[in-house]
């Protein structure tokens, strides 16, 4: 006779952002049924999720509202929670840092300690999304290797701090309730859902309209930071694998390579076949940060020995990718504006 496995239920904060499309997409295809936690009664972005993701259900809810996390652990009564949901920019958690705070600092404490007064501390495990922000690039002093789970934290911005607040609070239920909470430290990830605010995709967004005459140039702001840039299908992948080993732990996911933003444009701009990205930049202060975070370089060994993560994207393919993306997209809707 053939035992039936139940199906597995998640349920993904932050399902409108990147990780949330990329992650949603591979639970399903991993045959889970997914719950997607979704802010506001009239979120503009539920109507294009349901229509790319039909197989997601929605629950409204808030990071800030601990009653509305209880209702949705009611709800989807989940064997895995994925709290992806924050406020995300850097850049814009300086200029709303008391509002970072309650969202990506302290939802996660409404989060875990919702799992926790529902009985489900035992059954549910939770995924924490944190972040290379909160190493913050100043005591870098690896070179060759980057930052492991063993590196000193100094985050550099309100996002960091309030990063650095929601990783201690997962790992101090970890500790105190025994409960299951990995945190996975993920450096920047990017691809064809990633939002125009963050400097990949406005890039590549900018060279697919400059190829289309629809605009000349493109405003930045400091063009010397590095980053390790992975493509998110690749890191969603390696935070399912964590809520799928015995124990619940902190890994590092990275690509171990460091690439400035002037290396990026280099390569965005060779798809269109512009072999000097510099007419087409201009900087302005507006997008500068209070405090920059100069190189963020991960060291993912952990990850790879424990969990066989590996990434399979690498930087130029990362790049292409985005640019061809961005290239059919605005194609598209130009040749439909011009009839
Ligand atoms: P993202 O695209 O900015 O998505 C953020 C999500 O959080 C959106 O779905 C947003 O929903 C939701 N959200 C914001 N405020 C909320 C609130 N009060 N209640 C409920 N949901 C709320 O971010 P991402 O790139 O997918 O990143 C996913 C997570 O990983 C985030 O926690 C981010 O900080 C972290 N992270 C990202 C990277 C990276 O490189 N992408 C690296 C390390 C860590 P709305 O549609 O309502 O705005
Ligand atoms: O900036 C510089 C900017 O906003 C990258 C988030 O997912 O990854 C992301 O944070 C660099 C910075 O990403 C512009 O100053 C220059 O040095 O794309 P970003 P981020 O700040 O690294 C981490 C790991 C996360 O956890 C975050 O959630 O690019 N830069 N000119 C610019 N950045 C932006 N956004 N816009 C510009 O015009």
């Amino acid at each position: 006779m053939q035992v039936m496995t139940p199906q597995k239920v998640a349920l993904v904060t932050g399902i409108t952002g990147q990780d949330g499309k990329h992650l949603s997409t591979f639970l399903h295809d991993k045959g889970y049924l997914v719950y997607g936690f979704i802010r506001g009664q009239n979120n503009p972005r539920r109507a294009e999720l349901e229509a790319s993701h039909p197989f997601v259900k929605m629950i409204e809810g808030d990071l800030t509202d601990p009653t509305s996390i209880v209702q949705a652990l009611e709800v989807a009564n989940p064997d895995e929670v994925y709290n992806l949901g924050a406020i995300s920019h850097v850049g814009y958690s300086f200029k709303n840092p008391s509002l970072t705070a309650e969202v990506t600092g302290k939802g996660v404490l409404n989060v875990l300690e919702s799992v926790r007064i529902t009985g489900r501390a035992e059954k549910t495990r939770i995924y924490q999304a944190s972040t290379s922000e909160m190493f913050g690039g100043l005591d870098y002093n690896r070179p060759g290797t980057g930052y492991n789970e063993d590196s000193l934290f100094h985050p550099r911005s309100p996002y960091g701090v309030a990063k650095l607040y929601g990783h201690w609070t997962a790992k101090n239920y970890r500790e105190s309730y025994g409960m299951f909470v990995s945190c996975g430290i993920l450096f920047n990830h990017e691809g064809e859902h990633r939002g125009v605010e963050f400097v990949t995709r406005k890039i590549t967004h900018a060279v697919a309209r400059i190829k289309y005459g629809l605009q000349e140039y493109v405003e930045l702001g400091d063009l010397w930071p590095k980053r390790d840039w992975g493509y998110a299908g690749d890191f969603v992948k390696g935070m399912w694998l964590m809520l799928q080993h015995t124990e619940p732990d902190d890994f590092v996911l990275a690509t171990g390579e460091t690439h400035s933003i002037e290396d990026f444009l280099a390569l965005a701009f060779a798809e269109i076949g512009e072999s000097d990205w510099r007419p087409y930049v201009r900087q302005n202060p507006a997008f500068m940060r209070p405090a920059e975070v100069d190189i963020l370089l991960g060291d993912p060994s952990k990850a790879e020995r424990v969990l066989g993560w590996h990434r399979e994207v690498d930087f130029p393919t990362l790049v292409s990718r985005m640019v061809q993306h961005d290239l059919a997209r605005v194609g598209v809707a130009t040749e439909a504006s011009r009839g």
